[in-house]
């Protein structure tokens, strides 16, 4: 038996914090009413259902995991309160799916100050719309939930010839909850740093397993069953195990694909933990042993990932770590002789005429957390050059840097290198002087994996 990592008793008191920092912001606009649903249970065929996972905003701001569920806040200077819509509880449907908290429960278990049955939601929306001047929600992202939208917000209109006013204008409750999600409290940190190890334990079990001859289904099946053998029960998204070629295909899946011997395999795998995602990529060989050119290519994605690490802290811009992996790379590709320096000229030449991106075509990086592409804008928009104003890290952040090199066949292109494809990726808390790495239980060094490899 293994132990779950992180099993923490739950918790309401972050989740009414989260609750109180969005109220006050509402505040600061003008004030008015939040709504916050969660998802809906999603048929995947016939009578079969997918897992249910609640939405990512309403989990923030609520702790619960229960579908047909909606937040509402409602947020003045003169009050503040909360309002949890919740299914019933329910005896007969209890037998088959499981506990449902129902209203009572839930009032104490999250900690809200009221809690109503789902049933009774439109009914009580008209109501509570009501003399509210703002009105803070979710904008034109699901037809369903528009729709419930338009019908109460038609009957508090219809309220106003009793003298009650309706809101006279639509927030998108997901703009500020992205800033606010974007920097992470020390509660998601900890769940961020579960997800990382169990991750890495996951990609360790699948270095040690390998062996030629095996298909990459063999692989992504390990590392399942090493997330959940530690308390993870899905994956942050569908893992890529990419023998060969294949990993030159940048959204490969895992699939029936044989592991050849002297090929490497790039996987890129991360755990769902207490809903926050972590998100590692691999590159190893998978007889256990790099070869020259193998070694070559993985060198200099290394250092670009050591470059790009190195560059992260508060204050620096979120390009900082691209800007600084595509230098390193393209300096690379010139050593390397896959760019031709007669053609594309210096380092400085290749960048500005993007020569590199035949060989590196995505950025390095990505906000994680609730989302393994973690809400939050990247930019705050296009300066007189048209070229993007990124913003600045700041403590909490949490990024993705995941450089890499691929190389397609191609006649201008020494043939030792074709095919390789390597990319390395590591999840980082943004701290005052720099990054703290989540996800290095798992080794990048060359020497380590052999290592690692052999036993
Ligand atoms: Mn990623």
């Amino acid at each position: 038996m293994t132990t779950p990592l992180h099993l923490a008793p739950f918790s309401p008191e972050p989740h009414a914090h989260r609750r109180n920092q969005l109220m006050a912001k509402m505040i600061g606009l003008g004030g008015g009413i939040a709504i916050v649903p969660t998802a809906s249970e999603a048929v995947r065929n016939r009578d079969a259902y997918y897992d249910f996972r609640p939405d990512s905003y309403f989990y923030y701001l609520t702790g619960l995991v229960e579908p047909e569920a909606v937040l509402v806040l409602i947020a003045t200077p003169e009050s503040q309160k909360s309002i949890l819509f919740c299914r019933e509880k329910n005896l007969e449907r209890e037998i088959w799916d499981g506990h449902r908290y129902g209203p009572e429960l839930a009032q104490k278990v999250f900690g809200v100050d009221q809690a109503l049955p789902f049933s009774e939601l439109k009914q009580q929306l008209s109501q509570l719309l009501a003399n509210q001047r703002l009105l803070f929600a979710p904008m034109l992202e699901n037809p369903t939930w528009d729709a419930t939208l338009r019908e109460v917000l038609a009957s508090a209109r219809a309220a106003v010839r009793t003298g009650v006013s309706a809101p006279h204008a639509l927030h998108d409750v997901y703009a500020l909850l992205d800033e606010q999600r974007l920097v992470k409290d020390a509660h998601e940190l900890n769940w961020l740093r579960a997800a990382g190890r169990i991750s890495a334990k996951g990609h360790l079990r699948a270095m040690q397993a390998c062996r030629a001859g095996m298909h990459e289904t063999d692989l992504e099946a390990e590392i399942l069953y090493s997330f959940a053998r530690d308390g993870a029960q899905h994956a942050a998204y569908s893992s890529i195990v990419a023998g060969g070629a294949n990993a030159c295909i940048l959204h490969y899946r895992a699939g029936s694909a044989l592991l050849n011997d002297g090929d490497l395999c790039l996987i890129d795998a991360g755990a769902e933990y207490g809903l926050y995602a972590g998100d590692i990529t691999r590159t190893f060989p998978i007889n256990g042993k790099f070869t020259a050119a193998q070694r070559a290519v993985y060198e200099v994605v290394l250092s670009a990932q050591e470059a790009a690490i190195a560059s992260v802290r508060a204050g620096a811009s979120f390009s900082a770590p691209h800007d600084t992996a595509t230098r390193v790379l393209t300096q690379g590709m010139l050593d390397l002789g896959l760019l031709d320096k007669q053609v594309v000229g210096s380092v400085d030449d290749a960048i500005e005429s993007g020569a590199y991106r035949q060989f590196y075509m995505h950025r390095t990086g990505h906000w994680i957390g609730l989302d393994v592409h973690d809400c939050g804008t990247y930019s705050s928009g296009l300066d007189a050059a048209q070229k993007p104003v990124w913003r600045q890290l700041t403590e909490g952040m949490v990024l993705t840097i995941e450089p890499g090199l691929y190389v397609r066949p191609s006649d201008k292109v020494p043939e030792q290198f074709w095919n390789i494809g390597v990319r390395i990726e590591d999840d980082a808390i943004v701290t005052a002087q720099g990054c703290e790495l989540t996800t290095r239980d798992v080794p990048v060094a060359i020497n380590d994996i052999e290592h690692l490899m052999k036993h």
